[in-house]
């Protein structure tokens, strides 16, 4: 079975922030637990490179627009690969073959009248790249998303595509469609936008004014880079209209943040019924990470936190655990520095860490290696089923709103698993012979079970988990998983036990 999962692809008009790393992290998450199950995956994560933003980010630096977005377009790769997002496509829209194919889209649609110029007189958001209505903004007359922002008014020929024409039809699509939107929070918001009649969306800017974009090949004075440029991205990744794309692109899914549903919900669909072409699968919606205070990250109240300082500070792991564990989708969710480290070191190494030093050298020193298991005790086996329910959590399809309860339920077996083990104390049944088999049943079954758990983390800290689980001696699990106990053999090696989790100051 195929899966294509996309993130939004990123202006470029300023260095990369915790919500890109989010976004594309949870992506890479939830396609590891697809890769697990055997299917078949792809996905893109990118840099949306046209419009305004990017063009003035490139004139305040004095740089030629190409060397701005090679340099930015590099740093987001640079970010991706840190944090192990394991992309198919990187996407950037100044590639060749993602202009023509926009261009394409554009002769069609205008060629069937679906496309109209006319002039146009409103307020401009440059953060979001919109035109906004008065009912849009905020009592002071304000983008509710870019508050710092001043709106531009905006008097000049534009070419529109008209949405209202298929509005009802989306209505219909969504109604009949339950899972269209995840969580459903979004699909009521999504229909609550569909409510009222549809305005034409502009797609189009003169070139005079905005050159970064690619030329409407009906009209060489204007160009189109705003949404018909980027939402396009999702097609021209699959090579469309060529290749195999439509077998991928039945099976996309949208990753996006909750600031860019109407865009996904409203505009892409709209585009893609003139278009003649089916709607993706869905869209999977997440909230926002607030900094500390619960307030919008700013560099002014110093509460930013950036992906790149904490992977190198505490790990790559700990900055996609963190993420992955506190996110929620239907609210927002804090994050700081401060957080992370607190999160890192009370679960991922006072509870998984902590665990496989402990029983991993007990077992190396006294067993020579994984310990043979005996007669199996009640206490045993409830150990044991909760490390294997917790694992097949992520055996199954997870969504992005279950993922951080399915973590959560890793951490409780972990946690139980180490009470297990203190309580146990395996080292005191070592001193008598007659119950030295007892306590290598106890190692046995807190390592098995570890064990199990760290083939479930795989999904959410890749890295560290294989370290684990080459520290227990055992092959990765191959695909499709399905979780099981008593996978570690009696008698066998164990690898060399380090530190999994450094401790951080
Ligand atoms: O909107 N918390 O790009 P963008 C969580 N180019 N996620 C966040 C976040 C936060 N605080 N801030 C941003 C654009 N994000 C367009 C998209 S797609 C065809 C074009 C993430 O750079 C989240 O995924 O403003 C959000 O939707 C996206 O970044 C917006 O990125």
């Amino acid at each position: 079975m195929k899966s294509y999962l996309t993130t939004p692809i990123y202006y470029v008009n300023a260095a990369p922030h915790i919500g890109h790393a989010h976004t594309s992290v949870m992506a890479d998450i939830l396609k590891r637990n697809k890769l697990a199950r055997g299917m078949d995956v792809r996905l893109s994560t990118g840099c949306d490179e046209h419009g305004q933003k990017n063009q003035e980010a490139a004139e305040a630096l004095n740089l030629a627009p190409q060397d701005y977005l090679d340099q930015r377009a590099e740093e987001f790769q640079r970010l991706f690969d840190l944090v192990g997002v394991d992309y198919d496509y990187y996407v950037r829209t100044t590639r060749p073959g993602h202009k023509e194919a926009v261009a394409r889209a554009e002769q069609q649609l205008f060629d069937a009248g679906l496309i109209v110029k006319k002039s146009y007189t409103g307020k401009y958001c440059k953060g979001c790249e919109q035109f906004k209505k008065e009912s849009d903004l905020t009592e002071d007359d304000r983008c509710p998303e870019h508050n710092n922002i001043e709106l531009e008014l905006i008097d000049e020929p534009n070419y529109f595509f008209p949405m209202e024409p298929y509005r009802q039809r989306l209505i219909d699509h969504i109604n009949a469609n339950p899972d269209f939107v995840d969580p459903p929070m979004y699909r009521g918001e999504l229909l609550k936008m569909l409510a009222e009649p549809l305005e034409d969306l502009s797609i189009s800017r003169p070139k005079a004014r905005v050159s970064l974009g690619i030329e409407l090949p009906f009209d060489a004075d204007h160009v189109t880079y705003v949404w018909f440029d980027a939402l396009l991205n999702y097609l021209t990744n699959l090579e469309f209209p060529g290749g195999d794309y439509q077998d991928w692109w039945s099976e996309c899914r949208h990753l996006i943040g909750k600031d860019i549903l109407k865009t996904h919900g409203v505009y892409w669909p709209t585009m893609l019924m003139a278009l003649d072409l089916p709607l993706p699968k869905g869209l999977v919606v997440h909230g926002h990470w607030l900094g500390d205070g619960g307030v919008k990250m700013s560099k002014t109240l110093g509460n930013v936190v950036d992906p790149i300082e904490v992977a190198e500070k505490y790990g790559v792991d700990a900055l996609r655990y963190y993420l992955a564990r506190h996110m929620r989708t239907e609210s927002d969710s804090q994050i700081s520095a401060e957080t992370i480290a607190q999160v890192y070191s009370s679960e991922l190494a006072n509870k998984f860490g902590n665990l496989l030093s402990r029983a991993g050298k007990f077992a190396k020193a006294r067993f020579d290696g994984v310990p043979q298991m005996g007669q199996l005790t009640e206490a045993d086996e409830a150990v044991r089923a909760k490390a294997l329910a917790a694992a097949q959590g992520l055996a199954k399809e997870i969504t992005l709103t279950q993922l951080p309860e399915r973590v959560a339920a890793l951490v409780d077996a972990a946690e139980e698993l180490n009470a297990y083990f203190a309580h146990s104390a395996p080292w005191d049944l070592m001193k008598e012979e007659a119950t030295q088999p007892r306590a290598g049943t106890v190692v046995y079954v807190a390592l098995d079970s570890l064990r199990l758990l760290f083939e479930a983390l795989r999904q959410v800290i890749p890295v560290s988990s294989d370290k684990a689980l080459a520290m227990m001696g055992v092959d990765l699990p191959a695909a499709p998983w399905s979780p099981a106990l008593d996978q570690l053999q009696g008698g066998a090696p164990l690898g060399d036990i380090e530190v999994l989790f450094a401790r951080v100051d």
